[in-house]
């Protein structure tokens, strides 16, 4: 059995050694091997060294035997993640409470302690259990269990040979409810299955909120009924002047169950009043003077606003929203509402204010990027921050915030200056940048309790594909993932740099088209192992 297993890793002097002569810059100083390479770390986690559960054929997932459909569910998912790509067959069973040896048992126990997201794993020689208050926490503790594994579980073609999983007791529970990325899919369009892949690594990092930015100057993308000219005419290009695309109502429901089954809730976002030049080219009476605008295909950001005296704008606004409310179970719908020129306050105010009730009318909250906070805004309504902007105007009235400061969670900043993609108006954002802040500390007026959580913005002005998108996303999203989930007095850049480096293989066998951050000592891991599969 042991010649299966997974090898010791090589001394990482020597890995980088044999690097050097291949004339590959190796990072100066070694990485020590971390316990685990659990991100985002868990609240407390201890792993024994030497000891283990190991996947053979007596193993198989079970679950209480009047357990839900959803726990059956995720007892199939992960038996799913054992046996994928041709091993033996792992079974799923229901049974008592004290399962049988061999047993991956998924657990609910109506215990205050877990929280709404938390989860309990341990992991002895004989049996692995989670336990968790709800469906969401125990698909946390699989995917932590799923991190616990080899990175070959990620590998359609490995075969799952000696599978094992140190002994190990987690408690975990996240710090912050919100938990973001989100895709502006208007600038370029993405096909619903490039965002579904996106979905799938958001779940792995425990990521729980899929904002999707459907609208703006360049491209509309979602279908309306009654107004289909928003997708033939709106969504007919991109920037560049490419083809565009846009999503039938019928594919966004399917990505929304999608990311559902993931315990991900979609927030789709409408940008307005500015930002909307693919809807005035689409609706002449959007504009004042009736007439549409031509498409645009640049990257300006000043291209005017829908018209605030015709009745057509409120109109339009009113079945756009009641549509996407009636296609989305989560509780938000996003409006936009940034960098608005031409209006005066009073007339911006006034804009949003009858948006927040339309909104409400439709039986959702809203959410609005920082400039909406100077409006009268409901406590129920959020602010999310971007600059210095007037969000915590929002928060002296009660009312919460979502923290995307682009200094630090912008996924479309480069990443430095030689970087080919991306932007650089908030400057660089380097891999430890986007790791080393605290969301309670960096803004003034922003306290951890007004703080819902952390988000990911990746603007698509220069990214065109799914690869390119990747490319600035990962790894900062799993940088965020940890900002957002894990306890601040226990983070450190080099450590989780020592548990991302471990994440490299992994990501190469799910074929995430990732940024080899120079501050990661990847080669260890990304180099030698990615040759055969443990
Ligand atoms: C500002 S962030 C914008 C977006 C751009 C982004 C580029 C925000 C609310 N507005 O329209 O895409 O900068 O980084």
């Amino acid at each position: 059995m042991g010649a299966m297993l997974p090898r010791s890793p090589l001394p990482r002097r020597v890995a980088a050694t044999a690097l050097a002569t291949l004339g590959v810059a190796a990072p100066a100083v070694a990485q020590p091997t971390p316990a685990h390479a659990v991100i985002p770390a868990p609240v407390s986690i201890s792993v024994e060294a030497g000891r283990f559960f190991v996947v053979d054929a007596n193993t198989h997932v079970s679950h209480a035997a009047g357990a839900d459909t959803v726990v059956a569910r995720l007892a199939r998912t992960t038996s799913a993640m054992l046996a994928q790509g041709g091993g033996p067959g792992v079974r799923t069973v229901a049974e008592g409470a004290s399962p049988a040896p061999g047993a991956i048992h998924l657990a609910l126990a109506a215990e205050r302690r877990f929280g709404a997201e938390g989860y309990e794993l341990t992991v002895q020689p004989t049996r692995v259990t989670i336990t968790a208050a709800t469906h969401a926490g125990l698909f946390f503790g699989m995917q932590t269990l799923r991190q616990l594994l080899p990175w070959s579980v990620e590998h359609p073609g490995a075969l799952r040979r000696g599978l094992r999983i140190p002994v190990a007791t987690v408690r975990d529970a996240p710090r912050f409810a919100w938990r973001g990325l989100m895709l502006d899919v208007a600038r370029h369009f993405l096909p619903v299955s490039d965002v579904k892949r996106f979905v799938d690594h958001m779940a792995l990092y425990k990521l729980n909120r899929l904002h999707l930015h459907l609208a703006d100057d360049q491209g509309w993308r979602i279908e309306i009924a009654g107004r289909p000219e928003l997708t033939t005419i709106g969504g007919s290009t991109q920037v560049g002047g490419g083809p565009g695309g846009h999503w039938t109502q019928a594919e966004y429901r399917d990505l929304v169950a999608y990311a559902a089954a993931r315990f991900i809730t979609v927030v789709p976002e409408i940008d307005m009043p500015g930002h909307t030049n693919a809807a005035r080219a689409s609706i002449g009476a959007l504009n004042c003077d009736g007439k549409r605008v031509p498409l645009y295909t640049g990257t300006r950001v000043d291209l005017g606003n829908v018209c605030l005296t015709s009745d057509t704008t409120y109109a339009v606004i009113g079945d756009v929203l009641r549509q996407l409310a009636a296609m989305t179970p989560g509780p938000w719908l996003h409006v936009g509402g940034d960098e608005v020129k031409g209006f005066t306050r009073a007339q911006y105010h006034g804009f949003i204010e009858r948006v927040q009730d339309t909104v409400h009318a439709a039986g959702k909250r809203m959410i609005g990027w920082g400039e909406i906070a100077t409006a009268k805004l409901d406590t129920t309504t959020i602010s999310q921050v971007w600059i210095k902007d007037s969000s915590a105007v929002h928060v002296r009235r009660g009312g919460k915030v979502i923290m995307s400061f682009a200094e630090r969670a912008y996924l479309d900043m480069k990443y430095d200056s030689s970087t080919v993609t991306g932007l650089l108006w908030a400057g660089a954002v380097s891999l430890p940048r986007s790791y080393d802040w605290d969301p309670a500390t960096l803004r003034p007026g922003i306290p951890e309790s007004a703080i819902l959580g952390v988000e990911g913005p990746l603007w698509a002005e220069t990214v065109t594909r799914a690869a390119e998108f990747e490319f600035q996303a990962f790894p900062r999203l799993i940088a965020l993932a940890e900002v957002g989930w894990s306890p601040q007095a226990g983070r450190r850049f080099a450590d989780f740099a020592a548990r991302l480096a471990e994440h490299g293989p992994r990501l190469q066998a799910l074929g995430v088209n990732f940024y080899r951050a120079p501050e990661v000592d990847w080669a260890p891991s990304s180099g030698r192992r990615a040759r055969a599969v443990p």
